[in-house]
């Protein structure tokens, strides 16, 4: 069985971050191996949150892991607290890095053209030497721009697409990967560029909604699907498809809640899809 190792917060209440990857890289075939950076009452939507940053704790569990020889075929990266955390990440991913295992950051820090509650303008400067150590990065269109300059907008094009994408792989990534790239008004679209220059967009329905969380379950299957073998553009379009249908399933749910989607409703989607 693979193992892929998951670094990022533990929010207790919110479904994002670890809360996603567990089961979903579980439901999947894959060992999550589970490193929690900062511990929160909820997600950061949540008014009054409570954070307690694990930064104490990061370096005394990964040498306890390097000293039991463990080695993870996936180093997947999310919710990172603060530039100190992710120098940390930068060490992990020199320590555990081989030749051939996948080094797959998801630089979570903004959406809707805004950065997080909790992050400083300072922060995606940061954020962007960690992309620079990794095979696949999979920003969302404002994080996207955070790291490029880019202007941040609701509508794209051709030519936003692609000046976006060169300079994400500037960066130093191998293969760039940007969900929520809207070209019309019915769908919504996860574009790809790899170092060869090849851009590929796969879109899906557009459901008008908002809803916490999809980033990390894109994120979390792309991950897993990549750790499995499939190619990229296979491990893009079923994190898209699977997002796409969580969403389907959410919004058809009387008591759905704000701050995350039912991804619970529709694992037996994700595993079917996958021949499980
Ligand atoms: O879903 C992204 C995310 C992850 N972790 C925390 C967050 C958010 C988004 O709000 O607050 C703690």
């Amino acid at each position: 069985m693979k193992r892929i190792v998951s670094i990022q917060d533990f929010s207790c209440i919110g479904k994002c971050s670890q809360s996603i990857a567990l089961p979903v890289l579980s439901a999947m075939g894959l060992e999550c191996a589970a490193l929690p950076t900062v511990l929160l009452s909820s997600h950061t939507a949540f008014d009054g949150f409570v954070s307690r940053e694990l930064t104490d704790s990061i370096a005394p569990i990964t040498e306890h892991w390097k000293i039991l020889g463990i080695r993870f075929d996936t180093i997947y990266t999310g919710y990172l607290g603060s530039a100190e955390q992710i120098a940390q990440v930068e060490h992990i991913i020199k320590t555990f890095g081989t030749d051939d295992n996948l080094v797959f950051v998801d630089p979570v820090m903004a959406d809707h053209g805004r950065l997080y509650a909790g992050f400083g303008p300072d922060f995606p400067e940061a954020m962007k030497t960690l992309c620079r150590l990794a095979d696949v990065i999979t920003p969302n269109v404002t994080e996207a721009c955070l790291l490029t300059g880019e202007t941040y907008r609701e509508r794209h094009d051709d030519a936003f697409l692609r000046a976006l994408m060169e300079k994400l792989l500037a960066l130093g990534a191998k293969t760039a990967i940007v969900t929520g790239i809207r070209m019309d008004e019915t769908q919504m679209g996860v574009a790809a560029m790899d170092r060869a220059g090849k851009l590929s967009l796969h879109n899906t329905e557009y459901i008008p909604s908002v809803f916490y969380g999809t980033g990390d379950l894109f994120a979390s299957t792309c991950a897993g699907a990549l750790t499995l073998g499939l190619p990229a553009e296979e491990a893009i379009a079923l994190a898209a498809d699977y997002v796409v249908q969580t969403i389907r399933v959410t919004v058809q749910d009387a008591d759905a809640r704000w701050y995350g989607v039912d991804f619970e409703q529709t694992l037996p989607y994700l595993m079917k899809r996958l021949g499980k």
